[in-house]
């Protein structure tokens, strides 16, 4: 209800908002409302004196539009009067909030968008960050170029004779039956294949540059296995060769305990034991004394003391021969390690499928 209609008040004429009638005087709240807001929003922001006034004559006890109002209400039925008392309430708060509102000073303008400003700084935006196989591939590469290598790269689509014949791998060999891979249908048949090893590119690298060669290679590898906790059809390998004059078995040992310790952070003891690769002779495997027990033995590292890395030896001659290299002027060693295997190891993740899901907790962990 916005009316209130009283008898008995007497009143002061129209533009206090307030009508007579013959016995009954009518206090028009409505009519006083709208003046009384046309005159604050008239008034000057802040003009305290001219605010004030208004509220006298509004709001004052004795002789304003409000106080004339309460006064009807006594003279009202009882039944008409607490609808006549809330009307009365409601026009109190309503001035009086405009008032305050007048009293606070100018309107602040609309808010809208801010303004431009070029000269703002960034606001932290989130940004996807580098998988962990790429960051262990990175931190490897630094440390062999402060190891005086160049890290080289070659194609993931090779040919049957760089992946096996160069590497002293003929047709038929029994290693080939341990490195199945898928063949790609070009060209001569089985000719064209995903390489199985990053291998291929030392004979890249031997074709293409003369010694003194010490390169590491990075690279994605394909293999006809079945994902288990360790192995994957598809994962990475770090390549190492160096050729030189007088390279012994002793620097083979000596670079493969400097890396590992590099990456590891702290020394970490490598261990060579007898092996077999067509590419090398001799040939080992090579693994690093388990970072979760030092060697004492644990689950990670099957009680063993060592995990397994990777595989490496001195370039066999063979080798040398299908790349115009005289093995009796130079020599040289090559390794090839997993570089999931060392991620698992220095980060303790398992099984190895955790590094191609795609689960997001997993790649915000790293
Ligand atoms: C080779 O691939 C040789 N080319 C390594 C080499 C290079 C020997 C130079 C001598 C000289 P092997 O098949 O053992 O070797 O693989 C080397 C390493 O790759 C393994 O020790 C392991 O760390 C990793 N690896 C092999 N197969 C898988 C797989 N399916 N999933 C994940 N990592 C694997």
């Amino acid at each position: 209800m916005s009316d209130t209609t009283t008898s008995g008040a007497a009143t002061s004429g129209a533009t206090d908002g307030v009508a007579t009638g013959a016995s009954v005087a009518t206090v028009d709240l409505d009519a006083a409302r709208a003046e009384a807001l046309a005159a604050i929003a008239a008034t000057a922001p802040g003009d305290a004196d001219a605010l004030d006034a208004l509220e006298r004559r509004y709001l004052g006890r004795r002789t304003s539009v409000a106080a004339r109002a309460k006064e009807a209400i006594k003279d009202l039925p009882p039944a008409a009067r607490p609808e006549a008392g809330r009307a009365l309430s409601a026009f109190t708060a309503e001035i009086r909030a405009a008032l305050d509102a007048r009293r606070a000073g100018p309107v602040p303008a609309p808010v809208g968008p801010p303004p431009l400003d070029l000269t703002a700084g960034g606001h932290g935006r989130r940004r996807g960050h580098l998988h962990l196989v790429t960051q262990t591939r990175r931190a490897l590469e630094d440390v062999f170029c402060g190891m005086g290598y160049e890290v080289v790269e070659g194609p993931e689509v090779e040919d049957d004779w760089h992946n096996f014949e160069a590497l002293n791998i003929p047709p038929g060999h029994p290693a080939r039956a341990m490195q199945d891979t898928l063949y790609v249908n070009l060209g001569e048949p089985e000719q064209v294949l995903l390489r199985t090893h990053t291998s291929p590119v030392q004979v890249r690298v031997m074709q293409a540059r003369r010694p003194p060669i010490y390169v590491v290679v990075p690279g994605r590898v394909y293999r006809n296995e079945t994902l288990d906790a360790r192995h994957s059809p598809v994962f990475h390998q770090l390549e190492g060769l160096a050729v030189d004059r007088h390279i012994t078995f002793g620097d083979l040992a000596g670079t493969i305990e400097a890396f590992v310790s590099a990456f590891f952070g702290r020394p970490v003891r490598s261990r060579l034991a007898p092996s077999y690769f067509p590419f090398t002779e001799p040939s080992a495997e090579f693994a690093a004394e388990c970072v979760f027990c030092d060697g004492a033995g644990c689950r990670v590292c099957s009680h063993t003391g060592w995990i397994e890395l990777g595989g490496c030896g001195l370039v066999d001659p063979n080798v040398f021969a299908a790349v115009g290299i005289d093995p009796e002027r130079w020599s040289g060693f090559a390794f090839g390690f997993g570089l999931e295997r060392v991620a698992m190891l220095r980060h303790g993740v398992e099984p190895i499928k955790t590094f191609f899901e795609n689960d997001l907790r997993f790649l915000s962990a790293y």
